[in-house]
């Protein structure tokens, strides 16, 4: 802990008022600086969240990486789920910039009481859903994130530029797959179609509950940790989606799409919240698979903690005798 690190009891209003103008100023938030407390565990909840998504996000391709169907497809892939375990470490890096360890925060993962993303707790049943998870979940991911880039909180900011530049090559792959696909044999049209259908809908989940129903939003945007809200998202890639799904001549499952030229924005129809509820509460289709794969992973991985372990403190010894 530095000294200059906040706790509950020093958030005096005074402090609070300076810390608020120096966000209105525009100013970066740097690990050492103060923070009110409820900032930092904002920031906390927030970045956990998202690294336990990215690490979590490899599992449903990785289930598809024996099954690529070419080798260039595979290596592709394999790339894929690698930078996303770099963007989760990157994350869990930053987060350790607020004051807590991986460790425990990884340990909430493992005990089913942290959060990740509601998207990855749906299966992947045909090779066409890689190719939507990358032109839906990336796609939404570079709206979401491309916004958390000018996050007032410098390293999770930071972490958010390069994180983007990965997600656009992603986006492009399996943007590319789509449209091959949906060239392809009738097999294969109908093939990505399903998927298409299958994961419109909890894509438009990802961007949170709508802005009447998330208790966050008004803080973290008031701290410009936020820059837009859940709902204004959601629209920016419903906007940019329509006309993709158009170029490759496949149909999102909404009856209600409209444009509305008056707000250059397309109408959609309503999402279905109680599904999303069940989903975050771990009652979705795959929520149990997805963790039992994680904990069997960090279980086979203990041997490798051990051996860095013993490895830093003969480090660490051999410095000392230095
Ligand atoms: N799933 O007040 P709200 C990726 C929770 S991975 C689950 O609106 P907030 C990728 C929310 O946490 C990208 N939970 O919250 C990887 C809160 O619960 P708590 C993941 C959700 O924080 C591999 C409660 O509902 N992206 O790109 O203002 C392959 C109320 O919500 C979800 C990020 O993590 C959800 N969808 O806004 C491919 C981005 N939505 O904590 C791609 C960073 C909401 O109060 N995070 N909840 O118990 C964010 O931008 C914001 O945290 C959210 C939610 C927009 C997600």
């Amino acid at each position: 802990m530095t000294q200059t690190r906040s706790t509950p009891q020093s958030d005096d209003p005074a402090r609070v008022a300076a810390f608020e103008a120096r966000i209105a100023a525009g100013e970066s938030i740097e690990p050492k600086d103060w923070m009110p407390d409820k900032y930092r565990r904002q920031l906390i909840r927030m970045m956990s969240q998202h690294a336990h998504s990215e690490i979590v996000g490899m599992l449903p391709e990785g289930n598809w990486i024996t099954r690529a169907p070419s080798l260039r497809r595979k290596i592709a892939l394999i790339a894929k789920v690698q930078d996303e375990a770099g963007h989760g470490l990157y994350i869990y890096c930053g987060t350790e910039t607020l004051g807590v360890d991986r460790g425990e925060l990884i340990q909430q993962l493992l005990d089913g009481t942290a959060k990740y993303s509601s998207i990855f707790n749906y299966p992947t049943l045909s090779w066409a859903d890689i190719g939507v998870i990358g032109w839906f979940v990336d796609g939404a991911a570079i709206v979401n994130q491309t916004i958390l880039a000018k996050a007032s909180y410098g390293p999770y900011a930071r972490a958010m530029v390069r994180v983007c530049k990965e997600e656009n090559f992603h986006k492009r792959q399996g943007y590319e797959i789509v449209a091959t696909l949906a060239n392809g044999t009738p097999a294969q049209k109908a093939m990505v179609q399903d998927a298409v259908n299958r994961w419109w809908w909890p894509s438009l989940m990802m961007f949170g509950p709508s802005d009447t129903d998330s208790p966050n939003t008004a803080e973290l945007i008031r701290w410009k940790v936020k820059r837009k809200t859940n709902d204004e998202l959601r629209q920016r890639f419903v906007n940019l989606t329509v006309p993709q799904a158009a170029a490759v001549q496949l149909t999102l499952p909404d009856p209600s799409l409209a444009y509305d030229a008056t707000s250059e924005n397309w109408h959609f129809g309503p999402i279905d919240w109680d599904e999303f509820t069940q989903v975050i509460r771990g009652n979705g289709p795959c929520n149990r698979e997805r963790l039992e794969a994680r904990r069997k992973a960090h279980d086979d991985g203990a041997w490798v903690r051990e051996a860095a372990a013993v490895h830093a403190a003969k480090q660490r010894a051999a410095s000392a005798a230095a």
